[in-house]
C-alpha cells in the first residue's frame, strides 16, 4: 500500500513536471489549468498525508520561509557582465569592425540576434540537476540570495529534466513579468488598495526582492535564459547550440533568438522594432552576440562587458504634444490627482491622450501649463508619463496651474495638510468620488469580501442615489436590483446573497472595511485584538491609542478624527443593525478551549484543512497573537510540510512545535 504511495507521488511528479516544461519552455500546454491544479492538489493530499515520501523540490514546495534579515549575499564566481551599447547603424557597424579587426577576418562572423528583456537579471545554480542557488546580478560581482522567491516562479523547474546535465550549471538570464500579467497584477494591487508598479521592470525587480516569498509567488514573474555562469563541463560549441541544451534541460531560453551575418543585422533589428509592441514582455532593444565559444573567449573583455557582444538599444518611446487640460481625480481617501490630458499622439504602438502628472509638487516641479508643447514617454503598458516642459516652444503668456480650491466632484473644499505633497477634498462621503473607491474598498476581498459587487455595479447603485454608504448595500433587495439594466433575476439573487453572506465577519475584517486613513490589514488586526468592542474603540482617546502596536500619534489622530464623525458612527451602527457582525468573545472557548492570551503563535509551511488566515482568526479567538516569524517571544510554532527556515530557527530555539493534526485538536474544542 505505501510502496503504492511513493509510486503515486513520483508519477504525479513527473506528470506536473512535465506540464510545466509544456507550458513554460515549449509554449505548448497539453492541458487545461484546472486539471492542472487537480493534479497539483492530488499531490498535495499524498505529501500531507505521507510527509515521509515528500521532496524538497517536489512542485508543491515552491513557497518556503521568509529570510528573517533580508538576503544574504552571494558572491559569483563567474561575474554577471553587462553591455555596450549602441544605438544605431553606424555605431553598430563601428562594433563590427572592432571585432573583424581583432580577429583578422571580414564578414564571416557569424553573430546571434536576441530581444534585449527589460527585467533584472539573475543567475541559478544547478548542483546534480537540482536548483541550489539564485541570485540577483548586484553589481556583478556580489548579488542578493533570492533563492525562496525564485523558487516560487512556476518557469524555472526546480529539477532539470534531462539526464546529461553537468554536475554544477550556472544559468543566467532575465526575470520579467509579461505586459498583461503586470496589468492584471497592477489591477488586483489597487482593487486591495496597496501599491501599484510604475512599469514591469520595476514590478520584476520589486517582485523578487520582496522578503515573503508568499507574496513573490501571487506575482506573475517569467524567466528566459540567455547565458551561463560556472558551469563543470561544456554544454556545447556555439551560443545557440548552449540554448538549445539549456532548452531540453526544461529552461525557458530568450525566445527569438536568431543567426545572421554582420550585414544582415540591422534588417533584423528593423523587424525586431516593428514588432515590439506585439511582444508579451517589454524589450529595449536587441542583444547581438558572436556566436561562436571559442571565437567569443579569444574576443575577451573590457572592463565588465564583453567584447563579443552588445546591445543594440531602441529610441526611448518619447514624443511631444499639446497639453490640452489638466484633469482632477478624486481618490478614497479624498486625495485629488492631477491628470493632464493630451492632443492624442501615436506613440509606441498606442493612440496616447492622457498622462499621469501624480501630485501637485510635479506639477510645480515641470511648471506645466495648459498649452504647453510636452515630452511623453510611454515605458510599455504603464501610464504615459510627462518628461518635461518644452518652455522653449510657450509662444505666449500661460497661466501657471492653480490649485483646484474646491473638488471637482462634490465641490466640497480642498485641503492641503502641511507639508504634504497631496491635496485633498474634505467633502469624505458627500463626494460621489470618495464614496465609489470607498465602496469599492469596502466590497474588496480582504475586506468584506462581497464578490458579486464589482465597481460597475457600484457606479450605477452610486449614481441612481441607491447607495450613499455600506449599510445601504445590506438594504438592497433582489426585487429591486432586477429591475437595473442588464441585471437578470438570477444575478440580482446572486448579488443579494453575496452582500448577505459578508455580514459574518471578523471584527478585523470589518475595521480594515471602514477604510480609515492609514489603517490597513496589520493596523486593523492589531486593533482588533486590543479592543474586544467596537464601542470601547469608538470612544478611545488618543493615548490609548497609541499603546496600540504600531499606532502612531498620526494614525492615531486618523482613528479618532474618523469616529468623531457623527455621521460614521451612523454608519456603524447602521451595519451592526442589519446584521453584520463577528464574535466579539472567544468563539472556541468553552469548558475545553485553551486559553491561549498572553501566547505568540506562529503557522509556517502548508496546511490543507483551511487557510492560513483561517487558522490565524481562529488562534487569535483563543487569545494568541500570530506572529509571522519566530522569535524569543513565540510560545508555539505550527509547522506544515514544507516549512522551512521558521522550523529550523523553531528548533534551535527549542519552541514548542506542533503540526496541523495538533492545530485541529486545539481549534476543535468546542
Ligand atoms: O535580454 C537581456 N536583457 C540580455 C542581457 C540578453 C543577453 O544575451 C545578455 C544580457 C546581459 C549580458 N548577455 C550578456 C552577456
Amino acid at each position: 500500500m505505501t510502496t503504492d504511495v511513493k509510486t503515486q507521488i513520483h508519477q504525479l511528479i513527473h506528470e506536473i513536471r512535465l506540464h510545466d516544461y509544456n507550458y513554460h519552455v515549449l509554449d505548448a500546454p497539453t492541458i487545461g489549468d484546472s486539471q492542472y491544479d487537480q493534479l497539483l492538489r492530488q499531490l498535495i493530499v499524498l505529501e500531507t498525508n505521507f510527509p515521509e515520501y515528500l521532496e524538497p523540490n517536489s512542485p508543491t514546495q515552491r513557497v518556503g520561509a521568509k529570510p528573517e534579515l533580508g538576503f544574504e549575499e552571494v558572491t559569483h564566481r563567474v561575474p554577471m557582465l553587462s553591455l555596450g551599447n549602441v544605438f544605431d547603424a553606424d555605431e553598430f557597424q563601428q562594433f563590427v569592425a572592432r571585432v573583424e579587426d581583432r580577429l583578422n577576418t571580414v564578414d564571416t562572423t557569424v553573430l546571434t540576434a536576441e530581444p534585449k528583456l527589460d527585467g533584472l537579471a539573475l543567475s541559478i545554480r544547478y548542483e546534480y540537476g537540482e536548483l541550489v542557488m539564485a541570485a540577483t546580478r548586484g553589481d556583478g560581482q556580489t548579488g542578493e540570495n533570492v533563492t525562496q522567491n525564485v523558487r516560487t516562479i512556476r518557469s524555472i523547474p526546480l529539477t532539470l529534466k534531462d539526464e546529461s546535465f553537468p554536475n554544477v550549471l550556472e544559468v543566467r538570464g532575465e526575470v520579467v513579468m509579461k505586459k498583461l500579467e503586470f496589468a492584471a497584477m497592477n489591477k488586483r494591487l489597487q482593487d486591495l488598495s496597496e501599491k501599484t508598479f510604475v512599469n514591469p521592470r520595476n514590478a520584476a525587480a520589486g517582485s523578487l526582492r520582496q522578503l515573503d516569498p508568499k507574496i513573490v509567488a501571487t506575482r506573475p514573474l517569467s524567466f528566459y535564459a540567455y547565458g551561463l555562469g560556472e558551469i563543470s563541463e561544456p554544454l556545447g560549441n556555439t551560443h545557440s547550440d548552449v540554448m538549445d541544451v539549456l532548452k531540453a534541460f526544461g529552461i525557458p531560453v530568450n525566445p527569438g533568438l536568431v543567426k545572421a551575418t554582420p550585414d544582415q543585422i540591422g534588417r533584423v533589428y528593423r523587424e525586431l522594432l516593428a514588432k515590439r509592441d506585439q511582444l508579451p514582455y517589454e524589450i529595449d532593444g536587441m542583444v547581438v552576440k558572436v556566436d561562436d565559444l571559442d571565437t567569443q573567449e579569444i574576443l575577451g573583455f573590457v572592463a565588465r562587458a564583453p567584447r563579443f557582444a552588445t546591445a543594440w538599444k531602441f529610441p526611448a518611446q518619447e514624443a511631444s504634444t499639446r497639453l490640452i487640460a489638466i484633469d482632477f481625480q478624486v481618490g478614497r481617501t479624498g486625495a485629488v490627482t492631477p491628470v493632464a490630458r493630451l492632443e492624442p499622439i501615436f506613440l509606441g504602438g498606442v493612440t496616447v491622450s492622457s498622462a499621469t502628472l501624480h501630485n501637485f509638487d510635479e506639477v510645480a516641479r515641470l511648471d506645466v501649463r495648459v498649452g504647453d508643447q510636452v515630452m511623453v514617454r510611454r515605458a510599455g503598458d504603464v501610464i504615459p508619463q510627462i518628461v518635461r516642459v518644452m518652455t522653449e516652444h510657450r509662444d505666449r503668456h500661460r497661466d501657471p496651474i492653480q490649485l483646484p480650491t474646491e473638488c471637482p466632484v462634490c465641490l466640497s473644499p480642498i485641503e492641503r495638510a502641511d507639508g504634504e505633497a497631496i491635496i485633498r477634498c474634505s467633502g469624505g462621503l458627500i463626494c460621489q468620488a470618495q464614496r465609489l473607491e470607498h465602496l469599492k474598498h469596502f466590497v474588496s476581498r480582504r475586506a468584506m469580501d462581497i464578490d458579486g459587487v464589482g465597481e460597475r455595479l457600484l457606479e450605477i447603485l452610486i449614481g441612481i442615489d441607491w447607495v450613499k454608504n455600506p449599510a445601504d448595500l445590506y438594504r438592497l433587495s433582489a426585487e429591486a436590483l432586477e429591475g437595473l439594466d442588464r441585471m437578470g433575476k438570477k444575478s440580482a439573487q446572486n448579488v443579494v446573497q453575496a452582500i448577505h453572506s459578508s455580514k459574518d465577519t471578523s471584527f478585523a475584517r470589518f475595521l480594515y472595511a471602514l477604510g480609515i486613513r492609514d489603517v490597513g490589514e496589520a493596523t486593523a488586526r492589531n486593533l482588533a485584538q486590543t479592543y474586544n468592542d467596537i464601542n470601547q474603540l469608538m470612544d478611545a482617546p488618543l493615548e490609548e491609542l497609541m499603546e496600540v502596536e504600531d499606532v502612531g500619534p498620526v494614525v492615531a489622530s486618523h482613528i479618532r478624527s474618523f469616529f468623531e464623525v457623527e455621521r460614521n458612527r451612523e454608519v456603524i451602527a447602521d451595519l451592526i443593525a442589519l446584521g453584520v457582525g463577528w464574535s466579539l468573545s472567544k468563539p472556541y472557548s468553552g469548558p475545553n478551549c485553551a486559553d491561549l492570551s498572553g501566547q505568540t503563535w506562529v503557522l509556517t509551511g502548508t496546511l490543507t484543512t483551511m487557510t492560513r488566515d483561517e487558522a490565524s482568526d481562529k488562534l487569535r479567538s483563543l487569545g494568541a497573537k500570530v506572529a509571522g516569524s519566530v522569535s524569543a517571544k513565540t510560545t508555539v510554532l505550527v509547522a506544515g510540510p514544507g516549512a522551512g527556515g521558521k522550523l529550523d530557527k523553531a528548533e534551535a530555539m527549542g519552541v514548542e512545535i506542533i503540526d496541523e493534526v495538533g492545530l485541529m485538536e486545539l481549534l476543535g474544542c468546542r
